[in-house]
């Protein structure tokens, strides 16, 4: 016999910048799903984390002057940082992996020998174009219009001696795997995978790095890392103790796999992924489904958009379950959905205040003015009945085919055509009229019963959605126990005959969506840059004082033993070339510089820097923000002539 035993995994998520609400998304979907199967009384094992090396990890650390340790342990443990969001986000993940704790180091070290002691990790040497940004290295035929295929940012040549491995001798079983049909879903992302990436031909895989060093060390080659997909794919197995001693449940729970991912990342979960387990002798998972991405005015979110894509903002706004909801309600999983602060506001109103929300206030405020809290036992049913009856005992099965086959928005779908449906039942069965004649009392305790009931029912159904919101709404029904589990979800007749309910607070206010907008746009603008105070007046004599001129600029090179300087050679008009010292090595290469028309203070003191004469200064604009420098040359048009005076 089967156990009944779930394990189910979020992407693990990389620390380089702070999470916005389409990392959210993935995760919360992965909880509404491992709640989902926790109500229906599976042992579950929900696993999230962070994957936490890698080259674009080293240099952002770089960048922020820390070790890349500290920056990654401030975005994962720091505070508003990730294990914060998920917190905040009502997450009951079971447990949190990080690709830097010691057992899943080891392990990943034993897993890399294992393949190498079994052949399929070999030494060569890579030349191909990598991109850094995605950690993935790409074949000349794989880019598009010569850039990155996930992120068509540009890839750079990289040439190294480093391992492989054998993926290409896993072609054909990774296709049969695929054209199973159950293993990838939603269907549509195996024929993407089959003709993008296996029939052009699956090459080996670079799974080692010498050009930079964090990341997992090679441990019987020393200067080689692990290829960072390769230490984070097997983080699914490390964090059930797989080759490790931190944790003991790898056998109870691996039989069970299912993979969350977002569709970039399909092809490292749905090739790459099943061909190492295969060369390591492991179990397949179950399934890998690969969701669509949340994406703003058309493009993919990135944090620079503005906070209204900060899940922090919108948590505290909204409130965590409107917001879970809105994520799980409004776009079908497998699909992109376009996110608007509209949509977030109307699907609130409309289905958890208006629909929801009003069902609940309105059928305890009913039972408290006509029977003072409690109901009578007494009863009398009628025909009008029958359909809400039907649906309270029909609309879990139907709402458990979706939720099996991850149709989350479309299982919502079903419980909220119940809630309509109670909602029609209060105007076909008209309470208020049946409370004028006191002979009807048995008539609408009976109205008031069906109604808690169909609510009883949608809430179970709603909890792995919105939990908090349901626990709040089952003690003003005066639901508890048995009445809110699984099994009763599809049994007429649940609570006492003589129930109690409480009215409580509104679980969903109402938003005004003019003000609620108005609100959000002062959150939606990034940071104003710093902007300094004007400085006290000078003469237009002194300003004329300054002998300013365009410049072109003959060359250029930066100033050996020096990080910032860059040496210039200019022609001012003058027709003898002038040097000017200019510290921006940070914001521009050399090579780019060269030809540029560009502006020049003339009449300055000779200065000495690093042992190099300086006849002036290049003007640039600056300015500051979120904390850093920006700086930019000012570079004028071609046509304008070296030597032209700025006045
Ligand atoms: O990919 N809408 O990490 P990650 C929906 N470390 N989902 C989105 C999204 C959006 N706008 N933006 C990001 C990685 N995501 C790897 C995973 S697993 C062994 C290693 C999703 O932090 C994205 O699709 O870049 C991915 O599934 C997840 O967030 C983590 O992205």
């Amino acid at each position: 016999m089967e156990e009944k035993r779930f394990y189910i995994t979020t992407p693990i998520y990389y620390p380089s910048d702070k999470l916005h609400i389409g990392h959210t998304y993935c995760t919360v979907a992965t909880d509404t799903i491992a709640r989902y199967k926790r109500l229906c009384g599976y042992d579950v094992m929900f696993l999230t984390g962070t994957d936490e090396h890698g080259q674009k990890i080293e240099e952002k650390a770089k960048e922020a002057g820390v070790s890349p340790q500290e920056f990654v342990d401030k975005i994962v443990t720091g505070k508003g940082g990730i294990l914060d969001l998920w917190k905040l986000m009502n997450i009951s993940n079971d447990r949190f992996i990080r690709t830097t704790d010691d057992y899943h180091v080891v392990a990943i070290q034993r897993i890399f020998k294992k393949m190498y002691e079994n052949g399929d990790i070999y030494k060569g040497a890579y030349k191909g174009m990598y991109c850094t940004p995605c950690e993935s290295f790409w074949t000349e035929s794989q880019l598009v219009n010569g850039c990155c295929p996930d992120c068509g940012r540009p890839v750079k040549y990289a040439e190294e001696e480093a391992y492989f491995f054998r993926l290409s001798k896993y072609a054909k079983p990774v296709q049969e795997l695929l054209e199973t049909g159950t293993f990838l879903q939603p269907a549509s992302r195996v024929n993407e995978m089959i003709n993008n990436f296996i029939k052009p031909g699956l090459e080996d895989l670079c799974v080692s790095r010498t050009s930079f060093s964090w990341g997992i060390p090679v441990d019987f080659d020393p200067g080689h890392v692990v290829y960072v997909w390769v230490d984070a794919l097997f983080n699914y197995a490390t964090a059930l103790g797989f080759l490790n001693d931190r944790y003991d449940d790898f056998d109870k729970y691996w039989p069970y796999v299912h993979h969350i991912v977002g569709k970039e990342i399909v092809r490292f979960h749905s090739i790459i992924w099943p061909a190492m387990l295969m060369s390591m002798g492991m179990k397949l998972p179950n399934k890998v489904y690969g969701h669509g991405w949340l994406i703003i005015d058309g493009g993919k979110m990135s944090k620079s958009k503005g906070n209204v894509v900060d899940p922090y903002v919108l948590a505290e706004k909204f409130g965590v379950d409107a917001l879970r909801f809105f994520l799980m309600r409004t776009f079908p999983f497998g699909s992109d959905g376009n996110f608007t602060n509209e949509l977030l506001i109307s699907t609130i109103n409309t289905d958890l205040a208006n629909d929801l929300g009003n069902l609940v206030s309105r059928t305890t405020a009913m039972v408290e003015k006509y029977f003072g809290g409690t109901l009578p036992a007494e009863r009398e049913t009628d025909a009008l009945d029958e359909d809400l009856l039907g649906m309270i005992k029909s609309t879990r099965d139907k709402y458990e085919e979706q939720m099996e086959a991850f149709q989350l928005h479309v299982a919502l779908e079903e419980v909220f055509k119940l809630i309509q449906r109670a909602n029609k039942y209060i105007d076909e069965t008209a309470p208020w009229i049946l409370a004028k004649d006191e002979s009807r009392k048995a008539r609408l305790a009976t109205v008031m019963y069906n109604l808690l009931e169909a609510l009883r029912v949608a809430l179970v159904l709603l909890t792995p959605f919105i939990p908090e919101s349901c626990e709040k709404a089952f003690a003003q029904i005066g639901a508890q126990g048995e009445a809110v589990t699984w099994d009763k979800a599809n049994v007429y007749g649940v609570l006492p005959a003589t129930v109690t309910v409480h009215k409580g607070e509104t679980l969903f206010p109402r938003i005004d969506m003019a003000k609620m907008l108005q609100e959000l746009e002062k959150h939606d603008k990034p940071a104003a840059p710093a902007v300094k105070p004007v400085l006290p007046d000078v003469s237009i004599d002194d300003f004329y004082k300054n002998d300013m001129r365009v410049c072109k600029i003959l060359s250029c090179e930066a100033v050996k033993k020096s990080e910032k300087l860059l040496k210039f050679t200019l022609d001012d008009g003058s027709g003898t070339p002038r040097q000017i010292l200019s510290g921006i090595h940070k914001f521009y290469e050399p090579e780019d510089l060269v030809g540029k028309t560009v502006v020049a203070i003339l009449n300055l003191p000779t200065r000495k820097m690093m042992g190099q004469d300086s006849n002036g200064m290049l003007l640039s604009a600056v300015r500051e923000v979120d904390g850093k420098e920006e700086l930019h040359l000012l570079i004028l048009d071609d046509s304008v002539p070296a030597g032209a005076q700025l006045c």
